[in-house]
């Protein structure tokens, strides 16, 4: 026998059938069945019923039998409500479904598409409600990118519960990319929104820029406005537009959810601008006086802002595209030809053709006669 083939069944004989299973499951092989897929998809829909915006982020759980039984649902309502995994150990409950001899949960399987949280923040540890049910194993999609939530995991298994992850991932983080980027980096998620004419102008010559996207595309607009958590323009575009930044229905009432509407930048404004008209369900409004991008970005995540959105003018948004603090693109493209000087961005420091921004198209979706253009950076 040659010294790779001894090596080798060396290997094999020292492999038994436990630490197999083991590895398969590292490998992510053999650790999740059809039963486990399916309680996730139907966590992943019950985590859509919760707020798209705010301080936490939309988590589905449900606790299952070792034969794929739902027998407890729950969702994540929003910041200071109970979390999924509590919300579902109280469906078992309500469902009669608890062990009443023992812990309520003694032998099902929670399914969550995000790791179960390990601190109290605004309600408790989800990682020891779990326990305390006597759940036998967690399976969760992704994990949990905070600092003082996470760990979830690891005090799970040093409690004997077998804990797997990475099923359904990919869903899982799209549902919370919003959320999760913003808190690892610790600034709000910023969506950089403009109108354009098909050769990247932003109005005409004397400034007149009414309307150049179709009504379709602005309702899109209104309606993101309701699923973010606030909205950012200069001062420039205050003095030349005068713009009310509420999110409106087609006949122009106001609708039931309104972003926190933000001003930057340190020139005085008219105090009978319509911005900081705060009456009759409009969002609130601040002035950031500063001209600093990173510290106006702290600010409003500490004020719990998480969704950011840019509208302008160039000034501004060129700013936050060569400060590199844009996390998507979103651009409303018209089929107009306009010409002339006024641009949709401005100065991006780039003087070089090899230093242009390289954007990837994520979503492409004509809306009416215009076009929704979603992008992100290249690499990013
Ligand atoms: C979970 N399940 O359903 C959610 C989690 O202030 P709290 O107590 O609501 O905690 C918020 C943090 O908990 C949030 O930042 C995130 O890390 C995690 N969210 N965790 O186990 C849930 N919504
Ligand atoms: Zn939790």
């Amino acid at each position: 026998m040659g010294e790779e083939q001894a090596s080798r069944s060396r290997a094999h004989a020292y492999f038994t059938y436990p630490e197999l299973l083991q590895s398969l499951k590292k490998l992510g092989v053999m650790s999740f069945n059809e039963q486990h897929e399916f309680a996730m998809r139907r966590a992943l829909e019950l985590a859509l019923n919760g707020p798209a915006k705010g301080l936490n982020p939309r988590v589905g759980a449900v606790l299952i039998t070792t034969s794929g039984e739902i027998v407890g649902e729950g969702w994540h309502r929003g910041s200071g409500t109970d979390h999924a995994e509590v919300a579902a150990l109280k469906d078992l409950e309500a469902n009669g479904r608890a062990n009443f001899n023992g812990p309520i949960a003694t032998g099902l399987t929670a399914v969550v598409t995000l790791e179960p949280c390990n601190h109290t923040g605004k309600t408790g540890p989800c990682a020891q409600a779990l326990i305390t049910a006597g759940v036998e194993r967690v399976i969760f999609a992704t994990k949990d990118p905070g600092a003082a939530s996470s760990g979830g995991a690891a005090t799970l298994r040093e409690a004997g519960i077998e804990v797997d992850s990475g099923l359904l991932e990919t869903e899982a983080e799209e549902l919370i990319r919003v959320w999760a980027t913003a808190t690892r980096q610790q600034r709000p998620f910023v969506t950089l929104k403009y109108g354009s004419s098909l050769d990247g102008r932003s109005a005409a010559a004397d400034g007149s820029s009414k309307w150049i996207t179709g009504p379709e595309a602005r309702r899109d607009v209104h309606r993101r406005r309701t699923q973010i958590d606030a909205i950012l323009v200069g001062t420039g575009t205050i003095i030349a537009d005068d713009p009310e930044l509420t999110a409106r229905h087609r006949d122009g009432s106001l609708r039931a959810e309104q972003p926190i509407r933000v001003i930057l930048g340190e020139t005085e404004l008219d105090p009978a601008a319509r911005i900081f008209d705060e009456t009759e369900g409009k969002g609130k409004t601040v002035q950031l006086r500063t001209r600093d991008l990173n510290s106006a970005l702290i600010t409003l995540f500490d004020m719990g802002v998480r969704h950011l959105m840019v509208e302008g003018g160039a000034v501004v948004a060129s700013e936050f595209v060569r400060h590199n603090l844009v996390n998507e693109y979103l651009i409303y493209m018209a089929p107009k030809l306009i010409g002339g000087p006024v641009t949709s961005l401005g100065n991006l420091g780039v003087a070089n053709i090899s230093q242009a921004k390289e954007l990837e198209f994520i979503e492409i979706k004509p809306l009416g006669p215009d076009l929704m253009i979603r992008a992100i950076e290249r690499n990013n």
